[in-house]
């Protein structure tokens, strides 16, 4: 079992103020910040980034939104980060999402949805090592 996991703050956060809050409660969950970056995606780049989304009929919406603004990109680091922190960020749809967790509290649709959480230890590295050189975590 791998122990980090990569996250994005996504633009619907970014815009409305509530990276810190959530960068906050990351931190509080017992997450360690081994890289950290605010950018922005272009389209091409958040194509790339979901290429294992492209067949799905939201895909275009997904790479529109995701490059509508600033994201902040991390890799964090806890025992059983990937399933921890899928916890601590509740359902994909926030109306589904158990009291507490980040979308629950900051995302307002399934679409826009506060924060992204990697699903497996395969796609954590692979995610990480898309935003991150060597040179860049700690
Ligand atoms: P999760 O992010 O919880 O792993 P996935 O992998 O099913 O969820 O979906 C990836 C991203 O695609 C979601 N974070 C969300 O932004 C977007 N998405 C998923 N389902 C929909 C949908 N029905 N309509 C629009 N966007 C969606």
């Amino acid at each position: 079992m791998s122990n980090r996991t990569f996250t994005m703050i996504k633009p619907d956060a970014t815009r409305k103020g509530d990276t810190g809050a959530i960068l906050d409660q990351i931190i509080k969950a017992g997450f360690a910040i081994k890289a950290m970056k605010w950018t922005k995606l272009t389209k091409e780049q958040a194509g790339l980034f979901y290429d294992i989304h492209r067949e799905r009929p939201f895909y275009g919406e997904l790479v529109d939104f995701m490059s509508s603004g600033p994201i902040v990109a991390a890799i964090l680091e806890k025992d059983n980060a990937v399933a921890d922190f899928r916890t601590l960020i509740g359902a994909t749809n926030p109306e589904q999402a158990a009291e507490g967790t980040i979308r629950k509290r900051f995302a307002a649709s399934v679409g826009e949805n506060a924060v992204h959480g990697s699903d497996s230890d395969e796609n954590a590295a692979i995610e990480g090592n898309f935003f991150f050189s060597s040179l860049e975590r700690f």
